[in-house]
């Protein structure tokens, strides 16, 4: 008998991951930008092979999009060409931190002619959506100061909201906005979103369709992040993860791969609190593949998402319940641990089996030939929009 239940397989089933566009771009440090051979060179060659992750693994149903790295003329076209390919389009990012006239902030800036450009590009951001079939916009700012003294911290928080509820105004019935939150970068004294409580506070005014989006990698060291996935999924409103893994700063790395434990943790929560398959709650990668190549590196991804997922779905909660209850520590300790430490793969693989999936498909898409074969068409990729 496997180890997941016919409960835990129907949980699985459901599980949906959404790939971002610019993970299948090249990527860098300041230091150096290293290409991939067939690195795609347009949006629609990101989606196709966002697509391949999908078809190997079934867990990676949407494409989200940055705005304007993922500019064509005609949105209508680039969904139909995502759905052909048996994926949609997913959430679509703003981006205010590539612009000359926003290096002293965006949505908060003291100068209302850049604060109204930045607006518009949300707005312009809201078209788009309605043409994909997105629900979500997701705002990550920039924004911040260097320097103690710089800016009038409270000031611009007014701002903010005032600006978000010019952009929330425009939203259909059916769209959410969610502010994404980061604790420092690319400004070093203060940002102006930087922890779970001031996007909350600010979403909170803005009303039922603003939300809060949790990057796994933007968090202080040694925060205890599955402690804010709950808090947020009992406040109702968690919107959407950014997985990645960080071992130093914002690296994002393969979800999963600096500590699986803490992925195991976070993914507990959203079990215990309601959050998986929670249409309110969506799961997004937020990677980049420096060195890796991008198809297998997101594929291996998804997997750490799926594998961590079944483990947190097989702890015994009432055995964890009834230890918590009567205080017994190390009990409830090992009812957890136990969990984490059993290996879920060869069930999930039997499962894929079933399901007509390989059983490996990081070997599965390696033996495919798709690699070599974008490598060899393909000339000329494009960068990520980072590291430039
Ligand atoms: C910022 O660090 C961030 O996490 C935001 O989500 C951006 O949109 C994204 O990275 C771009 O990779
Ligand atoms: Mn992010
Ligand atoms: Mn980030």
């Amino acid at each position: 008998m496997s180890i997941l239940s016919s409960d835990n397989l129907a949980a699985l089933e459901q599980q949906g991951i959404e790939l971002p566009s610019w993970a299948f771009g090249n990527s860098g440090t300041r230091f150096k930008v290293f290409g991939t051979p067939g690195t795609p060179r347009d949006p629609w060659e990101k989606i196709a092979d966002a697509a391949q992750v999908n078809k190997y693994t079934a867990l990676a149903p949407a494409v989200a999009l940055h705005i304007p790295w993922d500019l064509v003329d005609s949105f209508s076209d680039l969904r139909k060409h995502a759905e052909d390919l048996g994926v949609t389009l997913g959430t679509v990012n703003s981006n205010t931190f590539q612009d000359d006239d926003y290096k002293f902030g965006a949505l908060t800036h003291e100068d209302a002619a850049i604060r109204q450009k930045a607006i518009d590009h949300h707005l312009a951001c809201i078209d788009v959506m309605d043409a994909t079939g997105s629900r979500d916009l997701k705002i990550w700012l920039a924004e911040g100061s260097n320097y103690p003294g710089q800016a009038d911290l409270r000031g611009r928080q007014d701002r903010l909201q005032e600006s978000l509820q010019q952009i929330y105004a425009r939203l259909g019935d059916d769209q959410r906005l969610v502010l994404e939150y980061k604790f420092f970068e690319p400004a070093f004294y203060h940002t102006d979103v930087p922890d779970w409580g001031t996007s909350y506070a600010q979403v909170s005014s803005l009303g039922d369709k603003a939300m809060v989006c949790l990057d796994t990698g933007h968090h202080a060291p040694g925060t205890n992040i599955e402690f804010i996935v709950m808090q947020l999924l009992r406040l109702g409103k968690l919107g959407s993860f950014d997985f990645n893994s960080r071992f130093y700063a914002d690296d994002d790395l393969i979800v999963g791969a600096a500590d699986p434990f803490q992925l195991f943790r976070i993914l507990f929560e959203v079990v215990r609190g309601g959050g998986l398959n929670n249409p309110d709650v969506a799961f997004m990668l937020d990677q980049c593949h420096n060195v890796e190549d991008k198809i297998p590196g997101q594929i291996r991804s998804v997997l750490n998402v799926q594998e961590m997922t079944a483990r947190a779905l097989i702890v015994d909660r009432d055995a964890l319940a009834a230890a918590q209850k009567s205080g017994d520590v190390l009990a409830a300790n090992a009812v957890f641990m136990d969990a984490f430490y059993t290996d879920v793969r060869p069930a999930l693989a039997e499962w894929r089996e079933s399901r007509g999936l390989a059983a490996d498909p990081m070997a599965a898409y390696a033996e495919s030939g798709y690699q070599q074969k974008i490598a060899a068409e393909r000339v000329g990729g494009v960068q990520a929009g980072w590291g430039a």
